[in-house]
């Protein structure tokens, strides 16, 4: 394939072959069964993703939440976030939080920016994290459809250990799961209780998709923050709650609009899992946490 193309530029005259380094992963899927691309290391040039990204001076928000003991984790997000989320880009990161008195104080980059915003707890961690769709989807209607191009949602209690750069742009975009991306989808986390609105049949699904980050254009995560949180609020009504909360619901979601671009899980990466030779970089991942201790 890449002599063919060698050979087909020096026919258009272009001036020498292409970059052989452009072709690099044969050990993993690079395209989703519906054509977009998932990104991993050794499939993008970022120098080029950069050039073409400042032409269009997008700004991107980030919305975070760190609520009752999870202000702890706002230091190692926002630090490492600052060195390595969208380097030498516009970036607004909104931080939800219970206390911002809390919210340590931290240098950012020139182009980075960040909104504390108050916002109320709630006695269930499951609460937390399942309103996070309808504050988001509010937010957009209210502020951020005025503020930022793209948004992406992502969890508090990570880090980020190498850039996260504009490879991960487009309209809606998920990150596969670091637990699920190599199970047969039959027995991925997906909730299966016909009477959940995240009810996914056994034999549907794709890939499984982690909630910790999301993301894509204004629209496309108001449209998907909007469906999310009616799923979740529907299931209140009939007394039901999704396996794995909202996460369960945007796997419905991203069942049926399949995303244009995903992620693998160098973007998030559990750090309870060992290191598989696929993943070359390790971006971002989860904080070891004692569950027990920070949700209650
Ligand atoms: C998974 C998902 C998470 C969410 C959750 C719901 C991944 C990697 N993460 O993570 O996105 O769907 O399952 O079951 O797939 N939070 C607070 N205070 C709290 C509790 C939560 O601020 O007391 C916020 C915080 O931003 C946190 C997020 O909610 O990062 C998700 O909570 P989690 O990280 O404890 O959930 P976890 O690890 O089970």
């Amino acid at each position: 394939l890449l002599k063919s193309l060698m050979l087909a530029n020096d026919r258009e005259g272009i001036s020498g072959p292409l970059d052989p380094s452009l072709i690099q992963r044969t050990d993993v899927l690079l395209v989703s069964p519906w054509l977009a691309p998932i990104v991993w290391e050794g499939t993008f040039n970022r120098d080029i993703l950069n050039a073409q990204y400042r032409q269009k001076n997008f700004v991107v928000g980030v919305a975070t939440f760190a609520v009752k003991k999870y202000v702890r984790f706002i230091e190692g997000f926002l630090g490492s976030a600052n060195k390595f989320f969208l380097s030498g880009h516009r970036v607004n990161f909104y931080l939800f939080t219970d206390h911002p008195e809390k919210v340590p104080s931290i240098n950012l980059a020139p182009e980075k920016r960040l909104f504390i915003i108050p916002v109320q707890n709630y006695s269930r961690w499951q609460d937390i994290s399942m309103n996070r769709m309808d504050i988001i989807s509010n937010h957009i209607r209210s502020h951020w459809r005025y503020e930022v191009d793209y948004l992406y949602s992502m969890d508090i209690d990570v880090q980020m250990f190498e850039h996260i750069g504009v490879e991960i742009i487009d309209t809606l975009v998920g990150t596969i799961s670091s637990w699920q991306y190599t199970k047969p989808r039959d027995s991925n986390s997906y909730e299966r209780r016909p009477e959940s609105r995240a009810a996914i049949p056994l034999g549907e699904g794709d890939f499984y998709y982690a909630a910790s980050f999301y993301g894509g254009s204004v629209s496309e995560v108001y449209k998907l923050t909007t469906a999310c949180f009616k799923g979740v609020t529907e299931d209140r009504a009939n007394g039901i709650e999704a396996k794995w909360h909202e996460e369960s619901h945007l796997n419905k979601y991203l069942l049926y609009h399949k995303p244009t671009r995903l992620l693998s899980p160098e973007y998030y990466w559990d750090e309870e899992l060992i290191i598989p030779h696929i993943i070359r970089v390790k971006r971002l991942s989860s904080v070891r946490k004692n569950l027990q201790e920070v949700r209650f």
